[in-house]
Formats: C-alpha cells, structure tokens, sequence
C-alpha cells in the first residue's frame, strides 16, 4: 500500500503522507506524491490541494537510509518541480517539523500554513550536505539571502512564528485542528492561484554578506566542506537563473553526498540513535523511578554533575564530609546557574525553581531516601569502596549507586556492597553539565532495570547514554591510554608538542593531545597510573608527563604544563624548557630522537585508537563499533565528519590499516602493536567493522 493517500473534502484535495516514524521522503512516498498531485490536477471537482502529514510530524527529510545506495527515480528535485508546477494551488499543511527535504516539498507548494508548535529548517549541513532538492535556490528568493543563508548554515529549526516573520509560512494557527484550518485557507487560495517561487527574484542582497558570512562562520566549520558549498549555492541563486542555480546545486550536492565527511555525518546520525538499543536488553525492561539525586563529592565533576540534575528537573543534594568543599561546591552551582542567566540561556524563574530543589548534607542519613546516588568523590578505590559501604548501610532498598568513576572496577566497586546488582558506572565527562557523552558501565552483577533507568536518565540529563563494559577505563579512556601513549612516545622520538598538537588539530581534533593534557591537569593522569597495576613495563611509557608533574607542572592550573601559559590566559606557548626536558628524557632512556612526518603522527596516534577499539570489540567491552565511535565524537573531540574512530578505520579499508599496524609492530615492537585477531580476520575477508 501507498504510504500517500488522497481524498476530498468539497473542492479540496488532501494529500495525506503516512510514513512512520518521521514521514521521510522514500521512493515510495516521491512516487506517491507524484501520483497523487496527477490525480489532483486530473480531478474536475478538486480546485485546491492540501499536503499534510500523518502521526508526530510533517516530512521530516529526504530518507538517509537511502542515502549512499543507487538513487531511485522519481528524483526528489522532480517531484518538487512537479508540484510546483501543478495548475492548482498546492498548500502545504505544516504540524511538528518540516525539515531538509520535507521543508523542500513545501516550498515547491504555493503556500504554506502550519500550527503555531510547528518549526521548518534545513539541517542537511549537520549530515555534511547542501539542500538538495532546491532549497538553495527557493529559500532566498522566498525570505532574501541572509536568512536562508543562517538557517542553511546553522541547520537549526526555525519556529512557526519567526518562520512567518521571516515570510516562509503564509499562515500560522493555534490550536490542533491542522486538517480543517489546511482546508479552510486553500479554499481562499482558490481565487490567488498558484504562487510559484521558482518566478520570484531574490530580494537584493548587501554586496559584502557572503564574504562577511564566509569569515563569521570560518572558526565553527573548520575542516568541512558543506558550509563552502551552501554559500556558494545561495549567491548563484543572486545571480543565475532559476535553472541554472538549480543544475549548480545538484552538481554541489551530489559532491557532497560522495564525500567522506557526509558518510562520516550520517554514520554519526544513526549511530547516535542507535546506542539507545542495547543488544540483549529488552525495549520493556522496566525502570525506576527516578525523581531524587544525591551527588556524593563537591568537587568541580560533582557540582556540575549537580547542577545539569537540577537543569533536568531533578530533587539534588550534594553531599561531601568536608564542609569547605561542600561551600565550594554550593557555590559552582550557584555560579553555573547565575553565569547561564547572565548569559541569557537560564530563566530567571528557573534558576529559582532549580535552587528551590537543592540542598546539601554532611551526613548519609540525610540522603536515605534519594532514588539513586551518583558518587563523584576523588579517584581511590579506596575511598571509593569506603563510600559505598556507607551507601550500602544507609540508603533505600531498590535506590541505583552509580559511580562516576572514569577507569576503576565497577565489580570491585560493588563488591564493597550487599546489593551488587543496583550498581553501575556513570562515568560523565568534564564540564558534566556540557559533555553530552555519559559512559554507563555495566557490572558482571548490574541489574538490567538498572541499565534501562541509566540510559532514560541520560536522556533527561539532555546526554547521548552508551552502555559499555567494565574494564580498565572501558572504552573512552582506555582508549584514550593508547591515543596518549603514542604523542608521548612521538615526543620522545623528536617530534614537538606544538608540532603534534597542530598536526592533529588540523586532522580534526578538537585540540590536540598536549593541550588537552594541560587543560585537564597532568597528574589526574599521573595519579591514575599510579592506581593501576597492570601498566606495560615501558620506561618510556608516558615519561615525560610523569617528569612534569614531578617537577610541579600540571597544566593550566599551575600555570605550565606540557606549554607555559600566561596569567588568565588558556592560550598554550611552547616552552624551551620543556623541549630540553623531552630531549634529556630521551637521551637517558636511549631514544634515538629523529624527524617525524605528519602523516606518522596521525597514524600512530589514530590507529593506536582503533587496535584498542579492536580489542574492546572482541573482549565485548562495547558491543558494536559504532558504540565506540559515539564514546569517541562525543567525549574526546573526535571530529564528527570522520565519524569516530572506527568508521574512519573502516572508510580508510582495514586492509590497509592492518598493513600499516603490522609494520608498526615491526618497526616499534609488538608490545603496543600486535595486530588484534579481528581487525586481522576483517582485514583478510574484506570486511568492515561495521558489518560486525
Ligand atoms: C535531506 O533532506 C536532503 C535533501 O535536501 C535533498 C535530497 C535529494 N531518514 O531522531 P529520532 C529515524 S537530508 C530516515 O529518534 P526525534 C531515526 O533514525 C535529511 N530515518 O526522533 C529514528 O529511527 P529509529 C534532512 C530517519 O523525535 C527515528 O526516525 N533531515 C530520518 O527525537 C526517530 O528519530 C534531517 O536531517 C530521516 N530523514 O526527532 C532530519 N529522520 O527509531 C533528521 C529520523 O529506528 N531527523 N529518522 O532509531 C531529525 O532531526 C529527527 O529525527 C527529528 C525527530 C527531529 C525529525
């Protein structure tokens, strides 16, 4: 059956699409709203046509599973040019979101009305694409350049009522009535007739907007291909013809479909919704309630674990035995909810209502009844083990005990309670109430309602929740071991940290390891390997950040680091002293120190990422790759458009990733290269992690 369906009410055609969950443009919907406008237009009692949407929204997009495999006919363009085109006039009925190609079907019809809740954009750039099906060239000439160049750019919605300002609606209403008020206005259209935007020019545009929107985008689309592209579209729309501008856009789009920064984005896409599906737990498991929070540890990671509670509409308390620590921790949250109303992104009335939720304690007792507790006190196992015994003797029966621990045992964890399967690592990431990664780690005891409850916490808490393993770091950090276990290595062998941090920054990277380090502290690192007993006996292994912390730079906070940083300042310099350190490190350790390309530092430290990403794969500590590439974009700065670690590795071939780690394991010892049995068979078999 056609997932678009017609009937008339009087002498209006509706046009209903039915597609669940989103309405996407299938081939099966472009051929459905093909026939249907044909029907319309051949039907002597219709004189107006109506396309709305069935279920939560209006077309939200071209469809993106589509994407990547042959196009099938009839072409999204066409269709639209092919409404457009209708003798009658075709209003577009706009409930939920009008998106990418959706928002694209609307402006080839000749109004558009939509409920005052609805919003319309082109988010193609979030999947590293233009409009494709004509958005370029309408939207301006609908709204003027300016506007459609911000919401080609930013891909953010626009709501109805801005939408009408702009001129992109005809017509808002209130209510929910769509349907009727969709009917109403297209018997008023009658008389107008169609209004084809493809006749209309585009409003006159400041000579200097696309330069000047060139140079206020360059800091945010570092790297990408799209944004270029999309300016390049809209001004030909100021200057070609309607045609012209429209066989330029395929042209750039269909660029930009071929790209690896597209298959990269639409990886990132699916892999994001996908992690909410954990393999083995049921979709029914049930859930806690979950309505109260204490926050164990006042420290910077628990009060903005606090605080992103408290934005979420949760009951907190903070609780720390140090009194000073927990004023100070009071105070961050205050200060976090002041700074956000300062800066307009809080309402006032809801940084009263949030602090009306918060309290702090000194004592258990005070937190016996809270629905789960979430301990962020200093990295021990000691003391860790020391808080859940308190835990255990005095909070609710059926309460979930998270740990933020980012690399200790959860098992050894639990082990200091009677009620293994309550808990579980949430493992946030710094500042927690901005990262959107949440790490939960599951225990070999770990109940599965506990699991469910963790992950629709993380999607109140506004995060990307992605179940993991338990072992030494799970995936991101232990990770994160090999990644800066090679820049380290790359500095003893000659290469500086400046040079590594530009090489991987240009790469992509968010900031480059070095930076990172500094920024994050050197000696939680430091203090980390300290707790762990199964690190490589490798005198090189992480030795010149060991040698500066010793020496009292931890980073940023004490003003040096791996750079020197000047007072107030966050801006990295690279420091002399720091070089001559490296080099002495080297020469007592017998590093033969020599000149290193880009090009090895990108694969070493790249591909250390993905032979750890192997091995998590075949120990089941994530259970698929993409999983890992979540834990990868979201936590660690990994660019988006290279779709995590191991979809690179996968768009790379991993045949030749293993090539490359086999003479890496020649070269530099097998200890840290050995090839990893599956990225061998994946190799061997012509396979990708993906197909995992
Ligand atoms: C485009 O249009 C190109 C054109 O210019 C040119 C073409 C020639 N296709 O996000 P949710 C699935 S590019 C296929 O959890 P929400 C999604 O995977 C496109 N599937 O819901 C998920 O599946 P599952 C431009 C799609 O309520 C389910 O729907 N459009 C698509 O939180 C629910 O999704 C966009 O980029 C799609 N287009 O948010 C819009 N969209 O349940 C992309 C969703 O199996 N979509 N799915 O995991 C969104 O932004 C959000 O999904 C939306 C709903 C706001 C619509």
């Amino acid at each position: 059956m056609s997932p678009v369906s017609m009937d008339r009410n009087r002498i209006v055609s509706v046009v209903t699409v039915d597609n669940p969950p989103v309405n996407a443009l299938s081939q099966a919907v472009r051929e459905g709203l093909v026939t249907a406008i044909e029907a319309a237009e051949a039907d002597s009692e219709s004189q107006a046509i109506v396309i709305i949407c069935a279920g939560r929204t209006f077309i939200a997009g071209a469809d993106i599973k589509e994407f990547g495999k042959p196009a099938l006919e009839p072409f999204l363009p066409d269709v639209v040019a092919r409404i457009e085109a209708c003798e009658k006039p075709v209003i577009a009925a706009i409930h939920g979101t009008a998106l990418g190609g959706g928002f694209e079907v609307a402006l080839g019809c000749h109004y558009r009305i939509a409920l005052s809740s609805a919003a319309i954009g082109l988010p193609e750039v979030n999947l590293g694409l233009l409009p494709g099906a004509t958005g370029t060239q309408r939207l301006p000439r609908l709204i003027g350049a300016e506007h459609a160049l911000d919401i080609m750019l930013t891909g953010k919605p626009v709501r109805a009522g801005r939408a009408l300002e702009y001129g992109a609606l005809d017509k808002v209403v209130a209510g929910t009535d769509l349907r009727a008020a969709a009917i109403s206005f297209a018997e008023d259209c009658v008389a107008k007739g169609p209004r084809r935007i493809r006749d209309m020019t585009v409003p006159e545009v400041d000579a200097g907007l696309f330069d000047t929107t060139r140079k206020k985008i360059a800091p945010k689309t570092r790297g990408l291909i799209s944004p270029e592209k999309i300016i390049r579209a809209v001004e030909l729309a100021t200057k070609t013809s309607f045609d012209e501008g429209c066989a330029d856009e395929r042209e750039l789009f269909l660029e930009c479909m071929a790209s690896p920064q597209s298959s990269g984005l639409r990886h990132a896409f699916f892999a994001e919704r996908s992690v909410a599906k954990v393999p083995g737990l049921s979709k029914d498991t049930p859930q806690r309630d979950v309505t109260s929070v204490a926050v164990i540890g006042a420290g910077t990671m628990g009060a903005g674990i606090a605080y992103n509670s408290l934005a979420s509409g949760l009951q907190v308390t903070l609780l720390d035995i140090n009194e000073e620590g927990l004023l100070r921790g009071e105070k961050t949250v205050r200060g976090l909810y002041e700074g956000g109303v300062k800066r307009g992104k809080v309402a006032a009335s809801d940084m009263e209502a949030g602090l009306a939720r918060f309290s702090t304690s000194q004592n258990y007792e005070d937190i016996a009844d809270v629905d789960i507790v979430i301990e962020a006190v200093f990295e021990s196992m000691t003391i860790k083990k020391e808080v859940f015994a308190a835990l255990d003797k005095t909070i609710k029966k059926g309460a979930v005990l998270a740990t933020n621990t980012s690399t200790l045992s959860i098992d050894d964890i639990a082990a200091s309670t009677s009620r293994p399967q309550d808990v579980i690592g949430l493992h946030f990431f710094s500042p927690a109430h901005i990262m959107r990664l949440l790490e939960i780690v599951r225990g070999k005891g770990t109940a599965d309602d506990v699991i469910a409850t963790s992950l629709a916490l993380a999607k109140r808490l506004g995060k990307i929740g992605v179940v993991v393993g338990n072992c030494v770091g799970f995936v991101g950090n232990r990770m994160l071991y090999s990644y800066g276990r090679e820049s380290q290595l790359l500095l003893l062998e000659g290469a500086a940290p400046e040079y590594i941090d530009k090489v991987l920054y240009d790469w992509g990277m968010a900031m480059g390891p070095n930076a990172v380090g500094d920024l994050a502290g050197l000696d939680i690192g430091y203090n980390g390997r300290k707790e762990r007993v199964d690190l490589p006996d490798d005198s090189r292994f992480y030795q010149v950040a060991n040698v500066l912390v010793e020496m009292g730079r931890l980073g940023q906070k004490t003003g040096k680091g791996t750079f020197l940083y000047e007072k107030g300042s966050r801006k990295p310099i690279p420091d002399p002293e720091v070089d001559a350190i490296i080099e002495a490190e080297a020469e007592r350790l017998g590093v033969k120190r020599r000149e290193i390309s880009s090009a090895e530092i990108i694969e070493r430290c790249i591909y250390g990422l993905v032979v750890e990403g192997a091995r998590i794969l075949e120990e089941g500590i994530a259970s698929r790759s993409a999983d890992i590439d979540v834990v990868w974009m979201n936590g660690y700065g990994f660019p988006r458009y290279r779709g995590g670690p191991m979809h690179y590795a996968d768009t790379v071939g991993l045949d030749k990733v293993y090539a490359t780690v086999c003479e890496f394991s020649e070269r530099f010892g097998p200890m840290y290269w050995e090839p990893p049995k599956l990225l061998k068979e994946l190799a061997e078999s012509g396979k990708r992690f993906s197909d995992l």
